[in-house]
């Protein structure tokens, strides 16, 4: 199991178009950027973070079930897939580690679709409609959480 306050930080489908299309719903920084932004937030919390993307569903599961050998906690952003994957929803369930699902959107202001989310019953809670904050506040969110335990 992990040791340690390394946190994985997982982005889903199509978050690698972030601040390339869309700007009006998803904000003008890239991935990129935002990464930067919470590496900058780890190091000032003292926690290392490892970034990973995929569009790839089985791809996030395989990394979501190897996450307890090397992380203590995860912050996904499922993007899509948070309101249609039963496969992330058990994977996180399955690794029994601390997740925090963060949404740059506030899903609950679009599309009715988007108020669903799988993933929610399995993680420790949800951050929506923030922008890069969401991620920031994820992070602070895990932090937290890992010092309780
Ligand atoms: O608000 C979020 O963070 C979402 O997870 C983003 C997903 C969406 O399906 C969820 O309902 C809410 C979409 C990610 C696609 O990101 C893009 C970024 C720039 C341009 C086009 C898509």
């Amino acid at each position: 199991m992990a040791t340690g306050k390394r946190i994985l930080v997982l982005n889903g489908p199509n978050l690698n178009l972030l601040g390339k299309r869309q700007p009006e719903i998803y904000g003008s920084l890239t991935l990129e950027e935002i990464n930067r932004e919470i590496e900058t937030l780890a190091k000032e919390l003292g926690v290392e973070v490892s970034f990973r993307q995929s569009n790839s569903e089985g791809e996030l599961v395989g990394w979501i079930q190897e996450a307890p050998n090397e992380f203590a906690a995860v912050v996904i952003n499922p993007a899509a897939y948070t309101h249609s994957s039963i496969a992330i929803r058990d994977a996180i369930t399955a690794a029994g580690i601390p997740t925090i699902e963060v949404h740059v959107s506030n899903v609950y202001k679009r599309e009715e679709f988007r108020s669903h989310s799988y993933i929610a019953g399995a993680a420790i809670g949800q951050i929506a409609g923030f922008g890069v904050n969401s991620y920031l506040l994820g992070l602070r969110a895990a932090v937290a959480q890992l010092s309780k335990a």
